[in-house]
């Protein structure tokens, strides 16, 4: 298995509330640290350094990424990420490690249908996003758009065999995630949903196009909410996830939403309840993988979050190490050789992050 990595992804390191305390987030540079150092002691894992098109001599680069991006992503939402943090520096004498942290999220009003960003920096912060753990700090920018590359670059990888070597599977070692934020809101840790920059890329580079039949399987323990939304009303992809119920991000993931319209059928909420153990989450497992077969897809996208692991700060279910390579060679029985591209999601367990990628990737090939 390829697996693909940018340095410039660990450049952000946010922060986050718990109660009334500001600390370091979960959500931290350590977490890939931790997995390259340990994909790199084994060796056999085929890991490849990438350079984020914003530090490449050729302009065009960023432009052909950031056309990609903005199919999803709103230029007045991508210029926030881009220039928030420069623009209070500009206000304001800042130390370097600050973080814009919203201050007044937008809400549905009876005079206004369709609220304007304010032009208040902390205002516009609420505006683009619908929670308090996707802090802008000085260099998120330029993780976020090396994170999207890794997404973009691994859908270049799976459609050239010269590269992949006919295996049809590329792992990407994105962070920030992307799965909780929407095209005009960041959220959960997310900022730019790497699944819509994944579909976007393959629908720009395959044959089939914008009629391609594409499956997403999200794994993480949270519900996906930002790709649900954005493939709520597309029939041509369908949306699976195994997730916690009644947890973060609380208003999305029950099993009555189906999808809308043309997509009725081709949206699958398989909550869990706290506390589930391997044999609960293989039968949800089943049950996506089944649907996703059904569906036809000719390409896969996994969301892969390891915050389903039972030692995880954040998740609840009983997954051990091991677990992690009976799901992938779980995946891999029911959709054989279907073309796959896997995203790092969540995953907080810093001492276990590592072998749990390890024993992931060791099912996902055996
Ligand atoms: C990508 C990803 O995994 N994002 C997760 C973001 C979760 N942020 C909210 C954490 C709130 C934890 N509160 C504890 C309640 C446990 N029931
Ligand atoms: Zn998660």
């Amino acid at each position: 298995m390829i697996v693909l990595y940018d340095p410039d992804t660990l450049l952000h390191d946010t922060v986050e509330l718990v109660g009334a305390k500001i600390r370091s987030a979960l959500e931290s540079p350590a977490r890939t640290r931790t997995i390259v150092e340990k994909l790199s002691e084994s060796g056999e894992h085929g890991l490849r350094t990438i350079q984020s098109p914003l530090t490449s001599d050729d302009p065009s680069e960023l432009k052909a990424l950031l056309s990609i991006i903005e199919r999803t992503h709103g230029r007045e939402y991508l210029d926030h990420l881009k220039n928030a943090f420069d623009q209070w520096r500009a206000e304001q004498l800042i130390e370097q490690h600050e973080n814009i942290l919203p201050e007044c999220f937008v809400y549905p009003t009876k005079a206004h249908s369709d609220p304007r960003p304010p032009k208040d920096l902390f205002a516009r912060a609420g505006y683009f996003a619908f929670d308090m753990s996707s802090g802008i700090m000085f260099q998120t920018y330029r993780s976020v758009i090396a994170s999207a590359n890794l997404a973009s670059e691994s859908v270049s990888y799976l459609l050239d065999f010269k590269h992949s070597h006919g295996a049809p599977s590329v792992f990407a070692l994105c962070r920030p995630p992307g799965h909780h934020c929407d095209g005009n809101r960041a959220g959960g840790y997310c900022y730019v949903n790497n699944v819509a920059v994944c579909i976007s890329k393959y629908r720009s580079l395959s044959v089939s196009g914008e009629f391609a039949r594409i499956g997403i399987l999200d794994l993480d323990f949270h519900h996906g909410n930002g790709t649900q939304e954005l493939y709520y009303s597309d029939p041509q992809v369908f949306y699976a996830s195994i997730h916690g119920e009644d947890e973060f991000p609380y208003y999305t993931g029950a099993d009555s939403e189906t999808g809308a319209g043309d997509a009725v059928g081709a949206n699958l909420n398989l909550p869990l309840a706290t506390g589930s153990d391997f044999g609960e989450y293989m039968k949800k497992l089943n049950q996506a993988l089944i649907a996703l077969r059904d569906f036809r897809p000719e390409f896969l996208v996994v969301s892969l979050g390891f915050d389903t692991f039972h030692l995880d700060p954040l998740g609840s279910f009983q997954i051990s190490t091991e677990h992690y390579a009976l799901i992938a060679a779980g995946v891999r029985r029911v959709l054989a050789d279907l073309p796959t591209v896997i995203l790092l999601e969540g995953g907080y367990a810093l001492e276990h992050l590592g072998e749990n990628v390890k024993s992931f990737l060791e099912g996902w090939e055996a």
